[in-house]
């Protein structure tokens, strides 16, 4: 036997003996921990909306949002069954409210966001204040914050859920419960926040801030606002070659992120346009808002059409074209990533 061999299998005896201990040796484990660059373990993925529309109605005549509690298909990522993620730190999921339903109260450690894909004037309830909801609104329910939904309308309401659901895993730092009532009572008018917050300024006496908490004021980000910011944008700035016309949306009270663990943007990509190839180490969850276009995810190309759900991980080399003007939306971990000093982007 080569002094080779019989150091290895020295050592496997060594492994061997070791493991009841629940010890286990780096050297074997340290390439595969620490890489020279994201290699992710989810998969780049496309969901179109017409095939999961079409699910979410059958479970709609098969359970109620009040006995599911929150009727909401999951999208998982291919790469990460059972995790109940569409991305190693966020979680994404399409739920549906019926004419006449309520999602009753509760509230918990995860940050949500609902981004609206179709009805019109059901609404989101947060710490007692509703967002009446139309199509492609963003609503915001931070961390901790009482929530019910509710359909008063005669038209099904869908959005999808981005949650940091695997982020408050990681740190096992979860806590939820519910409230006595379904509903949550009325604490101020719809769109009392919005009024106050969503004018780039704020109440002088800040009566607002004691119903609403200081550090998050708005939660509502309607689709009327944020597509005229965007033309505004596309009117009078140079495109950037990466991302094409682009907007974060902000937390009024600070500038940043618009909650602790998830940021969300929207881009508007004119037709004809390519952009550039970029790669960032928030994996991205993209919905389409309008128009018609291509993402090329590394190696795979996925069709855009409007509703549809792409999944681009961490680090996987994303180009965009646009066939007709193409407007999405998107939402990732950067501004975790960023509290903890690991964001990094490259552009080609
Ligand atoms: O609406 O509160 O998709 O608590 C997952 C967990 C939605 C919600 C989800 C939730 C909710």
């Amino acid at each position: 036997m080569s002094l080779a061999n019989e150091q290895k299998r020295l050592l496997e005896d060594l492994y061997e003996q070791m493991a009841p201990n629940f010890l286990t040796p780096l050297w074997e484990m340290l390439a595969t921990l620490v890489k020279p660059e994201p290699s992710s373990p989810a998969a780049s993925h496309r969901w179109s909306y017409r095939e999961m529309r079409d699910f979410l109605l059958r479970a709609g005549d098969l359970i109620s949002a009040e006995q599911a509690e929150r009727r909401v298909l999951i999208l998982e990522n291919p790469t990460l069954p059972g995790l109940s993620a569409i991305t190693p730190s966020l979680y994404a999921g399409l739920q549906m409210i019926l004419p006449g339903e309520i999602a009753p109260a509760h509230r918990h450690s995860q940050c949500a966001l609902r981004f609206v894909m179709e009805g019109s004037g059901a609404f989101t309830s947060v710490g007692g204040e509703k967002a009446i909801m139309n199509p492609f609104d963003l609503v915001l329910t931070p961390g901790g914050e009482w929530h019910d939904h509710g359909n008063p309308t005669d038209i099904p309401m869908i959005w999808l859920d981005g949650l940091d659901i695997p982020t408050v895993r990681l740190f096992d730092a979860t806590f939820a419960e519910h409230l006595d009532s379904k509903v949550h009572p009325e604490t101020m008018p719809p769109g009392s926040s919005l009024a106050a917050y969503g004018q780039n300024m704020r109440p002088m006496h800040g009566h607002t801030a004691d119903y609403r908490p200081v550090a998050q004021p708005l939660f509502h980000y309607p689709f009327a606002k944020w597509r005229a910011a965007l033309d505004g944008l596309a009117r009078t700035s140079p495109i950037d070659p990466h991302l094409g016309h682009a907007l974060e949306f902000l937390n009024p009270a600070d500038g940043g992120a618009i909650m602790n663990t998830i940021s969300a943007h929207v881009r508007l990509l004119p037709a004809g346009f390519s952009s550039a190839p970029r790669q960032s180490t928030d994996g991205t969850i993209f919905v389409v808002v309008e128009g018609e276009g291509t993402a090329q995810v590394g190696e795979r190309e996925f069709a855009l059409m409007p509703r549809d759900v792409v999944v681009v991980p961490s680090w996987s080399k994303l180009g965009l074209e646009a066939r007709k003007d193409l407007v999405l939306f998107g939402f990732s971990d950067k501004v975790s990533q960023q509290k903890l000093g690991l964001y990094k982007e490259k552009c080609a």
